[in-house]
């Protein structure tokens, strides 16, 4: 195990001390991400039904792990959790990057929307051995460092205490600069230790794992991941989520669950000949339908 251990900052850091540390390390610990209510909303809407759904099945979701999926529909204290500043602020800053091109002769600028991928409780339990270590961003095939920038910044918020000995995230520090041909080592990784309500905050591109848990009890985490809006959703978001549930979010919260399109219009939805912004299914409007969409808006 390397012994240098993650960066943990307060929940008074700033974004920039946020995405500093990440840039340097592909990941970061912010103490207490969510309040204690959020906290034990998210342990009492998911302690359930993790304990209902059957082990997982093969090597990489473990044997003696527990995984429940579809968050934004088993619980309205997910919204608190993307939208925390220092989450939220830190994939603004490591997905929005402005992209030029040309439309004609006028230059034109698109920055991609952000969008909710994969939701996912995990339940580790004793006895179950460390996960290889990974990328999440090969779901995208992303390619290092080919591609520039980054697909993915994403959360693990600690629903019990994360220890060493209890399969706290395994994360290589740095390996987010890594390129493809690289491989990754346990003996380079570092065990995410954190109390319940504490987060870790990290890269697409940062090799991580599950951990092995050799503690006397489970150890609880919920991951949401931030994408690119115009990659498609790692978890089928307008399936997992009924549309009825969706319509009693906030319009930030609908559009970061999909029903957004991503400059230019990526995503649209034609109606009455007209390309729009998905957003407007959720929306009532008169009988000229909806006002035409500005392609090129940020969103
Ligand atoms: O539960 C964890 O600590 C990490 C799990 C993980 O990385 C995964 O399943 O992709
Ligand atoms: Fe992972």
């Amino acid at each position: 195990m390397n012994d240098t251990a993650l960066t943990t900052l307060a929940s008074a850091a700033t974004i920039d001390d946020v995405c500093a540390v990440i840039a340097r390390d592909g990941g970061v610990i912010v103490e207490n991400l969510i309040t204690t209510a959020t906290l034990e909303g998210l342990q009492n809407d998911l302690g359930p039904l993790l304990s209902r759904v059957r082990w997982g099945q093969d090597g990489f979701s473990g044997q003696l792990t527990r995984r429940v999926g579809a968050i934004f529909a088993h619980t309205r204290h997910a919204a608190d959790v993307v939208t925390q500043p220092l989450f939220y602020g830190a994939a603004e800053r490591f997905l929005q990057l402005p992209v030029q091109s040309w439309l004609g002769d006028q230059r034109t600028e698109t920055t991609a929307s952000i969008q909710i991928g994969g939701t996912q409780a995990i339940q580790i339990h004793p006895g179950e051995g460390a996960q290889p270590l990974h990328r999440d961003d090969l779901v995208f095939q992303w390619r290092h460092p080919d591609y520039g920038r980054e697909a993915r910044v994403q959360t693990i918020v600690a629903l019990t205490d994360f220890t060493a000995k209890n399969g706290g995230t395994l994360v290589v520090p740095g390996s987010h600069r890594w390129d493809d041909d690289r491989v990754p080592h346990h003996a380079e990784a570092v065990p995410t230790e954190m109390r319940a309500g504490s987060a870790l905050v990290f890269l697409g591109s940062t090799y991580h794992a599950g951990g092995t848990n050799r503690s006397n009890g489970p150890r609880t985490g919920l991951t949401i991941t931030l994408d690119l809006g115009f990659l498609r959703q790692e978890e089928n978001q307008y399936l997992a989520v009924p549309k009825d549930i969706v319509r009693e979010y906030p319009e930030r919260i609908q559009r970061l669950l999909g029903y957004n399109a991503s400059p230019p219009l990526m995503g649209w939805i034609e109606i009455d000949g007209q390309m729009n912004d998905p957003h407007v299914l959720l929306e009532d409007w008169g009988a000229d339908g909806p006002a035409a969409a500005d392609m090129f808006a940020t969103r």
